[in-house]
């Protein structure tokens, strides 16, 4: 494919500030020249921006930064709507996990005009499936999903999505940290949803193999959203969130693996990157490194492929 690298530094979502290096720690660390070594075209489309005016007051006081994530939502929904409608495969470098509203919500308005059906892949320690009503700590990171899946509350106040993402289209991976709203939201929508538990028993290929299935036999598009804190905080530990118990270097790697196998990825999000906590770059190469994988690099030739 031909990947559009869009740097999208939102870091109001997230609890503490650094978020905002992510675009630019990616650069550095080379993912543009990494997927073209792979043979691809690419494109580094620069880095957006927003105006923000005065904050917008909302009932739940814990709430933050609202006014900001909104305006980030559209500005980042409007780019991924039209990068969507193209050949092209976006890659939103973010920037704190608030900014996949606005990435995933214009992939599925986008799809939706398109007639097709949007998937989703969350590779995270978190469901972020919160609404303005639930969230306890106010970080906004914590609630796109709850935006995606049709919560209430947004309406009015984030741009308008052609319809929810059904549960059984989100696959989510990695959840070890989940509050009793996002737990109940969970079961009431039906998502996909493997708990670390799980992929302790079952691995990482046979869900994923499962859920591309079902991507495949709707003709869906679909959209990967890896959070750095989808992996285990000894490989990782450049986010403001680790959770202990994370996926290991070669889960994370099989999944993107398996995913490149698919040529099902249409538009990836790389979030919660905070290049302020790296240890010099590992998070930040790591995550060039898993990009690599979906990209097509193997260890070896694979002369056979099993189904
Ligand atoms: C917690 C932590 N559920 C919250 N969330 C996230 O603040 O709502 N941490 N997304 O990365
Ligand atoms: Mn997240
Ligand atoms: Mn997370
Ligand atoms: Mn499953």
């Amino acid at each position: 494919p031909s990947y559009q690298l869009i740097g999208s530094p939102i870091e109001i979502g997230a609890g503490r500030g650094g978020c905002l290096m992510g675009p630019d720690a990616y650069r550095t660390a080379g993912l543009g020249p990494s997927l073209a070594s792979l043979g691809h075209d690419v494109q580094d489309v620069g880095t957006l921006w927003v105006d923000v005016g005065p904050d917008i007051p909302h009932p739940n006081p814990a709430v933050h930064h609202l006014a900001e994530v909104v305006a980030w939502t559209h500005q980042i929904a409007e780019f991924s709507f039209h990068a969507c409608r193209t050949e092209h495969t976006p890659i939103f470098m973010g920037g704190d996990h608030a900014m996949a509203a606005g990435s995933i919500g214009g992939h599925a308005n986008a799809a939706h005009h398109d007639g097709r059906p949007l998937f989703v892949l969350w590779l995270d320690a978190h469901p972020d499936l919160h609404t303005l009503d639930t969230t306890e700590s106010g970080n906004l990171h914590g609630t796109p999903m709850g935006y995606l899946t049709g919560g209430t509350g947004f309406e009015g106040i984030y741009p308008p999505l052609a319809a929810p993402i059904p549960g059984p289209n989100i696959c989510m991976m990695g959840l070890r940290s989940v509050d009793p709203a996002e737990r109940a939201a969970i079961q009431r929508l039906g998502i996909d949803a493997h708990d670390m538990r799980a992929i302790d028993e079952t691995g990482v290929r046979a869900p994923l193999e499962a859920f591309l299935a079902r991507v495949r036999a709707a003709n869906g598009r679909l959209h990967v959203s890896l959070d750095v804190d989808f992996l285990d905080p000894s490989i990782a530990p450049a986010v403001g969130t680790t959770v202990p118990g994370g996926a290991t270097f070669r889960e994370a790697h099989l999944i993107m693996e398996v995913l490149h196998e698919s040529g099902l990825v249409n538009a990836i999000d790389l979030v919660e990157l905070n290049p302020f906590l790296d240890d010099r770059g590992r998070t930040a190469k790591l995550m060039v490194d898993l990009c690599g994988s979906l990209a097509g690099r193997t260890i070896l030739d694979r002369v056979t492929r099993s189904a």
